[in-house]
């Protein structure tokens, strides 16, 4: 049973849903400069967006009637610091205080992320994350945030999806500032934004002691492929390997330095990247294991795998695997077998910070959008996270990806993830069928859950 305080949110980012790019002073992000470039499908840019910078009170209207408890979304930094570090921009902070104001006049709890990947043009053109400096301008960007906000808002998180803004970005080449960078450079990155999390952090419980902070990072699930034991090891083995080839889209790496205080040593990427550490990284980590509150994570599909010898492997999905229109497998386990892993090894409560379906959406005849199958992957996750909640697991909130379409990053406008529709030409909303059904789920706190498959 989900508990009575459970957080039912939906989630965005500013990037993808605010448009005003340039407006009231904003500085340029690294994405800004990326989409301008042409880089993203259609050459699609998030220059207008969803047009939530001008048209947030009638989201946050629609949020309220949706019923959500929480709304997890994120601040530009280049919007409150143009330059990164250095001069405010008030008309930035006004902007964040109009909508903080907005939704709690509206019963709706802000779950601010400090970070979902607009990085400000003029720290990357100063070497972004591997700057030895770049720590400590994150802690100057989160300071003026708790200065100006957390006198309203008390849940924060510090990261979003590390393994993509730096993996995606700096690795693969694929998301701003499409970069494909060199192994000692990228364990370098990683740990100065494990740095950066501590600091904040430590800064954040003498800013606001009544406050709550958490991280939000990602990875493909491994389930194991039957109730074995041993499989169960195996996929676990898995779920916390850190291999050569996966350095930056992990789990492990991002995590166990910030929940245990360790890096994970016993894995083949420490044999072979660990030397790249800086000397001091065992008295960093002290900094970085500062504890959090809760710990999010950002699931949406997972991986089988079975015991071989002592370790793991893969087993392929069926043929007749189900793929979401972004090509993900539709796996509802992973909302089994995530916060299970999860809980077990880290042990703090664990926030879903985002799950959820793309679908080909369309708008009928009767003007409606009939988006049964986002309906039936949430119900399906939901009941696979009420049997882990139900074994102990503590799970504090589940926050539906996106509550309305948005700029799907390298995909442009392509993938439609929303509990709303939008039409890019109009700026219309139109709730989806899902909102409905997910409006009912939340009047019932989820009690629902079964019945409301029929
Ligand atoms: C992600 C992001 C979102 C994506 C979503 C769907 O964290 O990758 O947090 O910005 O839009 O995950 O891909």
């Amino acid at each position: 049973m989900f508990k009575d305080d459970f957080a039912w949110g939906v989630a965005t980012s500013s990037y993808q849903i605010e448009g005003a790019f340039d407006e009231d002073g904003k500085g340029l992000s690294v994405w800004d400069v990326f989409t301008e470039e042409g880089k993203c499908f259609g050459r699609h840019t998030g220059e207008v967006a969803c047009d939530h910078y001008h048209r947030f009170k009638e989201d946050i209207k629609l949020m309220k009637e949706l019923g959500v408890k929480a709304y997890r979304f994120s601040l530009s930094w280049p919007r409150i610091l143009p330059d990164g570090v250095g001069k405010v921009n008030q008309k930035g902070i006004d902007f964040y205080n109009e909508l903080i104001d907005c939704l709690l006049e509206n019963g709706i709890e802000p779950y601010i992320t400090l970070f979902h990947w607009d990085y400000p043009y003029e720290l990357e053109k100063k070497g972004n994350w591997s700057n030895p400096d770049s720590p400590k301008w994150f802690l100057e960007y989160a300071e003026v945030v708790f200065k100006e906000f957390a006198d309203r808002v008390k849940h924060f998180i510090t990261f979003n999806e590390p393994q993509c803004f730096i993996g995606l970005a700096y690795d693969k080449g694929e998301h701003a500032p499409g970069l494909k960078c060199l192994k000692r450079d990228l364990v370098l990155k990683m740990h100065n934004v494990m740095l950066a999390h501590g600091l904040t952090v430590k800064a954040f419980r003498k800013l606001v002691p009544d406050g709550k902070i958490g991280y939000a990072p990602c990875g493909d699930v491994a389930m194991p492929l039957t109730d074995s034991k041993e499989d169960i090891e195996a996929a676990r083995k898995r779920y916390f390997d850190v291999t050569a080839n996966n350095l930056t889209g992990n789990v492990a790496w991002w995590s166990d330095p910030i929940m245990l205080g360790t890096y994970p040593e016993d894995t083949e990427a420490f044999r072979l990247y660990g030397k790249y550490l800086p000397k001091s990284y065992k008295e960093d980590l002290k900094i970085i294991s500062e504890p959090i509150d809760f710990y999010c994570q950002n699931i949406y599909t997972g991986s089988r795998v079975r015991a071989a010898g002592d370790g793991y492997e893969y087993v392929k999905h069926s043929v007749d695997m189900p793929y979401t229109a972004i090509g993900w497998a539709i796996t509802p386990k992973n909302l089994y077998w995530g916060p299970k892993f999860l809980y077990e090894r880290y042990k703090k409560p664990i926030i879903i910070s985002e799950n959820g379906i793309a679908c080909n959406d369309f708008i009928a005849l009767d003007g409606k959008v009939h988006d049964q199958s986002r309906s039936d992957f949430i119900g399906l996750h939901l009941n696979e996270l009420e049997t882990a909640i139900d074994e102990g697991i503590d799970v504090a909130g589940y926050m539906y990806w996106s509550f309305m379409d948005n700029f799907e990053w390298a995909y442009g406008y392509s993938k439609r993830f929303g509990l709303v529709y939008v039409n890019y030409e109009t700026m219309e909303r139109i709730p989806k069928d899902s909102f409905y059904w997910y409006q009912n789920l939340i009047k019932n706190n989820g009690r629902n859950l079964s019945e409301s498959f029929k």
